[in-house]
């Protein structure tokens, strides 16, 4: 039976706020799910394990989509590996754990694309998760994620409960960070593209040698993608991890230039090679959502000039 049986369903999205998470509440209210159980973190601290329980015991979701994280670029990842580590693994124990003992229909976590190990063939299979070292600059956020990925795994070896992971490949999109310190590498291009285009095509530091190839997707095509194992039988998902990406990538070099063009910047780029490139590739193999069904549906121009648009509604430029 698909987990989405009505547009009663009581829907639980912790991290609605974020960007994925926004995203996903988007995706479920435009389906017409409006039973959707949105509690800030004002209100409920995901660290706190108590609180969690408590609050899940009291609303019982049955369906979980579990999106909160911390989350940030590579070089907050690389200075804070204690937090990553930690509130990471706290929120994902805390939900997990709580929802199952409340006995949630199914829950899905999303966890990222740096889980699996810096030298692995490319492009990336499930199955290669835990078969060598991870990327340095993120082993904190990742290790995390992994332990959130094998939790779900063992509720449902152990315990039948309808649990799966998706791994997303770099994500972007509306209400994203551009802290130009914490953010992903495509905010931080779009708000120094566009701040040097108004200071009069001033030239454009960014980080690295250029030559790392990243993949992208836009946080509707994963809210998309979440959806659609939601309403899949649990008997078709057979698998407890499934990648979510284009399976097509490009050198962080191209990515700049096409940036530049679609802010419309006119000026020189200068590579900063004293900060880091971190991994060399990460392309997903995503034959496994393929062959269910499922396919991106916003190509990565279209969706980096409505990014900008949306950047500069925020910003106040348009
Ligand atoms: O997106 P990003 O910060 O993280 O950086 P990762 C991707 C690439 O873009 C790196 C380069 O090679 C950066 O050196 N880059 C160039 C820049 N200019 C900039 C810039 O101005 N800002 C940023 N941020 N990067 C993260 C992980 O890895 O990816 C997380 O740290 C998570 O754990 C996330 O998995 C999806 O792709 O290297």
């Amino acid at each position: 039976m698909s987990a989405l049986n009505n547009s009663q369903t009581r829907i639980w999205v912790p991290g609605h706020r974020g960007m994925v998470g926004s995203a996903i509440v988007r995706a479920l209210r435009g389906a017409g799910f409006d039973n959707l159980l949105l509690v800030s973190r004002d209100e409920l601290d995901l660290t706190r394990q108590a609180d969690v329980e408590a609050w899940v015991a009291e609303h019982r979701p049955q369906i979980v989509v579990l999106a909160a994280a911390r989350v940030g670029g590579i070089a907050a990842n690389a200075a804070h590996p204690v937090e990553f580590l930690v509130e990471n693994a706290l929120i994902e124990i805390n939900v997990i754990r709580s929802c199952a003992e409340a006995g949630v229909d199914r829950l899905l976590f999303l966890g990222s694309s740096c889980i699996y190990p810096r030298e692995c063939p490319q492009p990336v299979r499930e199955s290669y998760l835990l078969t060598g070292p991870l990327e340095p600059t993120n082993e904190g956020y990742a290790i995390a994620k992994i332990a959130g990925v094998r939790l779900c795994q063992y509720y449902r070896r152990q315990y039948g409960y309808e649990m799966l992971s998706i791994m997303p490949t770099n994500l972007y999109g509306p209400g994203d960070n551009y802290d130009l310190e914490s953010a992903h590498v495509l905010p931080a291009l779009i708000r120094k593209f566009e701040e040097a285009r108004v200071a009069g095509n001033a030239p454009v530091t960014l980080w690295g040698s250029g030559r790392p190839r990243r993949e992208f997707l836009h946080a509707d095509d994963l809210a998309d993608a979440c959806l659609f194992l939601l309403r899949q039988p649990i008997e078709r998902l057979t698998h407890e991890l499934y990648n979510v990406g284009w399976g097509r990538d490009l050198p962080i070099a191209e990515l700049a230039l096409l940036v530049q063009e679609l802010v419309g910047h006119r000026g020189e780029i200068h590579w900063d090679t004293d900060r880091p490139d971190g991994t060399p590739r990460k392309l997903l193999d995503v034959s496994r959502l393929q062959e269910l069904g499922w396919t991106p549906r916003i190509p990565l121009r279209e969706g980096i000039a409505r990014t900008i648009e949306d950047y500069r509604r925020e910003t106040g430029r348009k």
